[in-house]
This record gives structure tokens, sequence and C-alpha cells, in this order.
């Protein structure tokens, strides 16, 4: 049953994002997923440690502290550990993924898709864009070559920008909340209302393979939107608290500050959208999440959710894997 109030519509339809507090049951759906993860961390670090990148396992830290360590300690973010999607490209019979029970639970939470139908309707697709981000304290996080966090700040961008352009035609809705309490210090998101508004703006690769640039700024690795294409100053943050999502449309700017406080900033980012709908990566699995006009189509069961990413995972590491970026960095606003 729609959950959102009118006004809540409004304010999604006028300035393309939504915070609605208190939406998701913080002991019911977030703290099982933390528990989840305390056995997957375990498991990183049990592997780090056999190989001898790790001097402990940190076992008795917590789990923020301890995969801080980790990380700090093997000069590595180990993401994809966690991560309930896989790679644009690379993929490997061994790439490490995890679609845990707790996390389709998180997918399929009844007041989350309330929500979710009362923007796009009641025949839902979970799209297969979706990640879990732990970000470590910028001061402790590992850094690339050029000297830049690791995983660190979010650069500008549409989701409909890293997506390929099918999505563009498409009702594709994103959902970001917190696995904690998110502010401006550990690197909650940030906003520009209204820009959905408009068109999808372009892209630029944070490093710049034509000029041999790096934007500096920001998260290197990325693509982002040159903040000459958008108002950068009426962008706004929005701190949130556990329990919180926020929504946004596929064309609504957005950025993640950095997380420079001295705990982990960790999140969930899902996305839906109308069933039949192309979901921008084709090649991995999405599901059926809730339907009227068809029930039995809907997926339960989460040992089939692990076993279609399982399955795709060993088929795409047989085959040739092309990065999907609609983006190449010649256009003028990228120089
Ligand atoms: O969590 C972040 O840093 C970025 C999330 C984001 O861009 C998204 O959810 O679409
Ligand atoms: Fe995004």
């Amino acid at each position: 049953m729609p959950n959102l109030t009118k006004e809540q519509l409004n304010h999604f339809k006028e300035f393309g994002f939504l915070k609605v507090e208190n939406l998701i049951d913080p002991e019911k759906i977030i703290d099982p997923i933390i528990d989840e993860y305390h056995t997957v961390l375990n498991n990183l670090a049990e592997k780090l440690f056999d190989e001898g990148k790790i001097s402990s396992k940190y076992e008795d830290l917590d789990f923020g502290e301890r995969v801080t360590r980790i990380y700090a300690e093997s000069g590595e973010v180990y993401n994809q550990f966690f991560d309930f999607s896989l790679p644009q490209t690379g993929i490997k019979e061994d790439t490490p993924f995890w679609a845990g029970p707790a996390v389709f639970n998180a997918l399929k939470d009844d007041n989350l898709l309330d929500a979710v139908e009362s923007i796009i309707g009641h025949e839902i697709f979970s799209n297969p864009i979706q990640h879990v981000r732990i970000k470590v304290p910028e001061s402790e996080a590992p850094k690339d070559e050029n000297g830049l966090v690791k995983f660190g700040a979010t650069p500008w961008h549409q989701d409909a920008g890293v997506a390929t352009e099918e999505v563009d035609g498409t009702n594709m809705l994103t959902v970001w909340f917190p696995l904690m309490d998110a502010s401006e210090e550990n690197g909650c998101l940030q906003v520009v209302p209204g820009s959905h508004e408009g068109k999808v703006l372009t892209h630029c690769p944070g490093f710049n393979p034509k000029t041999g640039k790096i934007n500096r700024s920001l998260n290197a690795g990325g693509l982002q939107i040159p903040t000459s294409l958008f108002e950068e100053s009426s962008a706004m943050a929005v701190p949130m608290k556990k329990g919180d999502a926020l929504f946004l449309t596929k064309k609504t700017v957005h950025s993640a500050l950095p997380n420079i406080s001295d705990k982990i900033r960790w999140s969930f980012d899902l996305r839906y959208q109308p069933i039949g709908e192309p979901t921008g990566r084709d090649i991995f699995p999405g599901f059926v999440a809730r339907s009227n006009d068809n029930p039995d189509q809907v997926l339960d069961d989460p040992n089939i959710w692990f076993d279609l990413w399982e399955s795709t995972r060993d088929n795409l590491a047989k085959q040739e894997q092309f990065a999907f970026n609609r983006w190449d960095g010649e256009d003028v606003a990228c120089a």
C-alpha cells in the first residue's frame, strides 16, 4: 500500500529528491544487515591474515574500527567482498560478492516498497545497480598512486549518467539509506534541488586519458559532471538518521561529501523501476520485488537471489567483458 503523502510526492516531483524519516526499521531491517556483514568481515580478515597482508585479524575491534584497520594496514579497499552487485568489468570466477538474506530482506522491505510504490506504481522491479558503500575515515584510508583516497567522496553525477542510455526513457528510482547516522562530517549525500528537470548532463572521467588531467578535487576514478554545467551553489547536504531513506530521480544531480570523521560511513543504495523497463545493466540480474498483476512472479527466496548473482558471475567470468560507460571525455566541458 502506498505510504507517501501528497505533500511528500509533490516535494519529490518539484525538487527531484525526498527524504523520508523513520521509513526503515533499524532493529528489524538494518541491524540484521550489520550482523551479516560481521561474518563477511570475519571471512575477509581470515583470508588477508592467511595471505600475510595483515598482521592481526583485529578480532576485538568493532565493525567500523576493524574494517578501517584492515584497509589501512593492507593499503587496499575490499568493498567488493561486501557488495551485492558485480564490478562493471574484470569479473572472474572468484570475484567476491555478498548477496545474503538480510540484504535481500532490505530490498524487499514492505515499508520501503510501499514508498517506492507511491512513486512508481505497484509493478516493481529491483534494478541490479545496487551497492553497499563502506567509507573509512579519509585520514586512515588507503590512497591510490596519485595520492587520492581510494573509495572516497562520490563526485557529482546523475544516476542515469552512470548507467547506459537505455535508462533515460525509464522511471528508475534511486533509494539511498545509511546503516548509521550520516552527517556532513562523515560524508552524507548532497543534492541539487530541481536539477532533475533538465537533461542528462555530460559526465567526464575523473582521470581524463585524453588530456592526462586528473580532477584532484574529487574521486579520480569515477565519472563526474563538471560544475560548469549546473548550479553547484544551490546544492544542499542531506544529513540522515539510521532508518531514514532518501529518494532520488535518475536525473537528480548528487554527490557524497568526504568522510572527515573518525568513524566509517556506510550506506545502501538501491534502485527500482516499473517491471519491463531496461535496467541500464541488463547483463546483471534484477527481480520482481512486488506485483499485483503477476504475484506469482515475485521473488521471495533469498537463496534464489544469491544463485542468480552467482550464476551471472560464473557466466560472465567465461566471456569477454565490456565496461559500459556512455561517456568518452571528448566533450569540451571535460577539458
Ligand atoms: O553513497 C555514496 O557515496 C553515493 C551514492 C550514490 O550516488 C547513489 O546512491 O546513487
Ligand atoms: Fe548516485
